[in-house]
């Protein structure tokens, strides 16, 4: 992993890594260079085995404001037909990146979360967030549909009718609303923000990592599969599962009434 990414900064504390996205003066507006690094960093945590835990957040006081909108005005200026479906692949590329990262990825969420930055949350496997959050699917406010996975992840976790009005109406979601929407999976006041999201990271970076990827894949698969291939696939992983080195420590502390100490093996 490079040590300098354009837009990026990079923490390590132990088996966690926080991405942060990195411009605060513009609420962490998405560039190109975030999203190239976000792949890159993404697809090489994926083999590396010192980490064992992701955490996605912003720096400052926001997630992030979704994509730069400043340059927009130039592209509409030329009066050609605009393509942004190309462009769109380099959001896809992270989204990819995010849903088959066979590890725990947690978004932490304060302040604004708005556009492609909301959808980017989404698409991570938790979020936590403080309740100076702001969820804002701006993208009608804009004329413009929910991209970077909106479509996908949004109904699937507030439901069809709730999804559909998030994205139309495009109002602002508080932190608490969206726990209680099943947006966010805890909100906690602000002043508590960091310390939470910094224990629940850890405590995932010390699971069964090797489970946590296989949990990964059969919620993933569930996303777009039926009851008999769920059990198939249920079948095929927990083969996998039960030949790791921490199921066999999960079951020797289970027995030896002590707590388990996993190695991600
Ligand atoms: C910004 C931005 C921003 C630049 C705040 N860009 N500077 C679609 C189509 C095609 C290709 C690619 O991708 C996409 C995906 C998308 O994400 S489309 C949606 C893009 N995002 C938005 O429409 C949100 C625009 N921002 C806002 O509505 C507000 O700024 C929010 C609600 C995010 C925050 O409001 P406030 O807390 O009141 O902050 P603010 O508006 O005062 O912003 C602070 C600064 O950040 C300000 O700069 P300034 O120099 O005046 O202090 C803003 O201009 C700048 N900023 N968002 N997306």
């Amino acid at each position: 992993m490079r040590a300098n990414y354009e837009d990026l900064l990079l923490q390590k504390d132990g088996n966690v890594l926080t991405i942060l996205m990195n411009r605060p003066e513009v609420l962490n507006a998405v560039t190109d260079a975030m999203l190239e690094g976000l792949g890159e960093i993404l697809e090489e945590a994926a083999q590396d085995t010192s980490i064992r835990c992701i955490v996605l957040t912003g720096a400052g006081r926001a997630f992030g404001s979704g994509a730069d909108l400043r340059g927009f005005a130039a592209v509409h200026s030329t009066g050609e037909p605009i393509k942004v479906s190309e462009h769109l692949k380099k959001y896809h590329r992270v989204i990819r990146a995010l849903r088959t990262l066979p590890k725990p990825v947690v978004a932490a969420v304060r302040g604004v979360a708005a556009g492609a930055s909301c959808n980017l949350a989404l698409a991570c496997d938790m979020r936590i967030v403080a309740d100076d959050a702001r969820f804002v699917e701006a993208f009608a406010r804009i004329g413009l549909v929910p991209d970077a996975g909106g479509g996908f992840f949004l109904p699937r976790l507030v439901g069809f009718g709730k999804a559909l009005e998030l994205a139309m109406l495009a109002d602002e979601i508080s932190g608490p609303e969206a726990e209680r929407l099943g947006l966010a999976n805890k909100c906690v006041p602000v002043t508590e923000f960091e310390a939470t999201v910094q224990k629940f990271a850890q405590r995932l970076a010390k699971g069964p990592t090797q489970s946590y990827g296989l949990i990964k894949e059969l919620m993933n698969a569930s996303l777009s599969s039926d009851l008999e291939a769920s059990l198939q696939l249920e079948g095929q992983l927990q083969d996998q599962a039960i030949n790791t080195a921490d199921h066999r420590e999960g079951v020797a502390a289970f027995i030896q009434k002590r707590r388990a100490e996993f190695t991600g093996q």
